[in-house]
């Protein structure tokens, strides 16, 4: 049984046990202030109480790492847009022209180029990446921790939640700054020992072991740091909580 759905038993138990343990739920979230964004929808429930938990018990939690030789030999690229003008444009200059833009409520906005991230901090995983739909596959990732450009830009204190937006204006999402700290989350720009393939994100996709794949946004170019997502679409946190997929898709 997937996680996705294993969450959606206890989700549907929650709803079946009536409104006290969604109550519970809530009150819970609220005390760790940890209510995602989400909560109002149909899963709110169940996602508050899977979230709050995660934070109470595995804030530190690492996604399972694998040795190098259960890397997937064939891994499947999820489909995506058509390549626009503009992204051909990047490409055909090898994608020295990709930028991306780091701002909020950072003391330093700035502007990234991939040769300026990679040679910030690099890290490497082994991890699986693991689709809604039920596929996933295992590869080495190669990028720099969200965590470095962070530090680099200088949070502002009152800052919760980093928003990623991507060159697919409809594929943006964002994580709280625990999963955004986690030293397993990742700017990548590399893959199995090359650059990031064009079909899996590159230049440069989100990288978020923890949650399933479609928190691992692809094409990214801005990061945006904020203490709320009211301002963004709906206010649900991402393109895929508008969709009736669940903000905090921890695994
Ligand atoms: N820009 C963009 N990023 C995206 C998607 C997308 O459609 N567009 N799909 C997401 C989903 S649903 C999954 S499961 C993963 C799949 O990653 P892969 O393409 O490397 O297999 O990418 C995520 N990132
Ligand atoms: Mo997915």
């Amino acid at each position: 049984m997937s996680a996705l759905s294993r969450r959606s038993l206890l989700t549907a138990g929650l709803l079946a046990a009536g409104g006290s343990v969604a109550a519970a739920a809530a009150t819970l979230g609220r005390r760790l202030a940890v209510v995602p964004p989400d909560a109002g929808s149909l899963f709110g429930p169940g996602e508050t109480l899977t979230y709050a938990m995660h934070r109470l018990v595995g804030r530190d939690a690492k996604a399972r790492e694998f040795p190098r030789e259960m890397i997937s030999a064939k891994p499947f690229a999820n489909s995506v847009a058509a390549r626009d003008d503009e992204f051909l444009a990047h490409q055909a200059a090898g994608f020295t022209t990709w930028r991306l833009a780091v701002d909020g409520l950072v003391a330093r906005p700035t502007s990234l180029s991939l040769a300026e991230l990679r040679d910030m901090s690099v890290s490497r995983q082994i991890t699986e990446i693991s689709c809604e739909e039920g596929w996933s596959y295992i590869a080495e990732w190669i990028g720099t921790p969200l965590t470095a450009i962070l530090d680099a830009v200088e949070v502002k204190p009152h800052a919760r939640y980093v928003l990623y937006q991507s060159h697919d204006k409809n594929a943006w999402d964002s994580i709280d700054l625990d999963e955004a700290r986690h030293p397993q989350t990742l700017v990548a720009w590399g893959m199995n020992g090359g650059e990031l393939p064009v079909p899996f994100g590159g230049p440069l996709r989100m990288r978020v072991p923890r949650q399933l794949g479609y928190k691992s946004t692809k094409y990214i170019n801005r990061l945006v740091v904020t203490d709320s997502l009211d301002g963004f679409g709906t206010g649900k946190g991402s393109a895929d909580a508008e969709g009736g997929y669940s903000w905090y898709a921890g695994i």
